[in-house]
């Protein structure tokens, strides 16, 4: 009798397992298709509060998936195989991915927050008329540093990283283009220089500045300098916005020679399989005080004039976070060189690091 009991009670439990197990199956099920979304962007470049928002108000899953460069983005996409329905590239990937059959194009009539948008990042050369790309955020690339830990100096130039005092207090951002960019503007060489000699020099240089560098690091920069575990960084604005907000002794400057200017937009991957959710994120994401809640929270600066409204003066009118870009001469847009060259960039990048090793 008892043998019957506990066998009793074996089933009685196993297909209360079961039944569990499939009401949980239906649940992710009820969520397929139609009802999810997935979304690659950047590390730290998004509030979560406005995933959990997005999610509650269309009913749609968002699945969310972060990359740290555009290169290892586009080799993810190009590959196939995924499912991404919305991306979040910068402006000479977006040419690149365009120039490869990577993109959808957008239904205007499903962006009507396109409207507030800052005409000055609509219709830019890398993508005329927004055909596929929506501005998300902007920004440079420059030095944010720690005037205290290098005795008082001021840093100014991309040549001032080379001092032999700053010995292993640089970090730098783990991007190709930003570090290769910083070797060629030491040299006052374009961001899209082509020229091989040119670019070999830049390489050369930046063994020279080797003994200098603490570590190439990834979105873990920001968390390094606020702590002085070094004390310059070089980085995208944003980061260093978002730094100086959380230690205040830090300051940050596009140096003199020149730098990069740079745009990220969101689009829709041809890997996309919910382009109707696709255009609804992307819409939200454009909403003035989403737009605003979102540059609150990651540091970076908004391109959606009407989300400026509703963030704190000190913040929109810091010229450093905010500049007027058009009449600052030095700044250059990264192109798209083209596959060759742009691997070229990424080879000689390559080399940089392993010649730390
Ligand atoms: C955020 C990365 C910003 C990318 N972690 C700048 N293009």
């Amino acid at each position: 009798m008892r043998k019957l009991i506990s066998l009793f009670a074996a089933v009685f439990f196993a297909s209360f397992v079961l039944l569990y197990a499939s009401a949980l199956l239906n649940k992710t099920e009820g969520y397929s298709g139609k009802n999810t979304l997935t979304v690659y962007n950047w590390g730290d470049y998004i509030d979560p509060a406005l995933i959990k928002k997005f999610e509650k108000q269309t009913g749609i899953k968002v699945i969310y998936q972060t990359f740290d460069s555009n290169e290892a983005m586009m080799a993810k996409i190009a590959q196939g195989g995924t499912t991404f329905d919305v991306a979040v590239p910068s402006e000479y990937a977006i040419s690149k991915m365009k120039e490869e059959g990577l993109l959808i194009p957008l239904d205007h009539s499903k962006l009507p927050n396109l409207k507030y948008i800052n005409p000055r990042f609509l219709n830019l050369s890398f993508d005329p008329g927004n055909k596929y790309s929506v501005p998300y955020f902007w920004g440079t690339v420059g030095i944010v540093y720690n005037p205290e830990m290098i005795g008082g100096k001021k840093i100014t130039s991309w040549n001032d990283l080379w001092d032999k005092d700053l010995r292993n207090q640089i970090l730098l951002v783990d991007g190709a283009r930003e570090v290769i960019g910083m070797g060629l503007n030491s040299l006052h060489y374009s961001l899209n220089d082509t020229n091989k000699k040119h670019l070999q020099e830049a390489k050369e240089k930046l063994d020279r500045l080797t003994p200098n560098v603490k570590a190439i690091v990834g979105d873990e920069i920001k968390m390094l300098l606020v702590n002085e575990e070094a004390a310059i960084g070089v980085v995208w604005s944003g980061d260093a916005a978002e730094i100086i907000a959380e230690n205040d002794k830090l300051d940050y400057v596009v140096p003199k020679e020149g730098s990069n200017l740079w745009f990220d937009n969101m689009v829709i991957p041809k890997t996309a399989k919910n382009i109707e959710g696709a255009h609804q994120f992307i819409n939200f994401m454009l909403d003035p005080k989403n737009a605003a809640q979102n540059a609150e929270y990651v540091g970076y600066s908004t391109p959606n004039e009407k989300a400026l409204d509703y963030l704190p003066k000190e913040v929109t009118e810091d010229k450093r976070f905010y500049p007027d870009f058009e009449s600052v001469g030095n700044l250059e847009v990264y192109e798209n060189l083209g596959k060759r060259m742009l691997a070229y960039y990424n080879e000689l990048f390559l080399q940089f690091k392993m010649h730390r090793k």
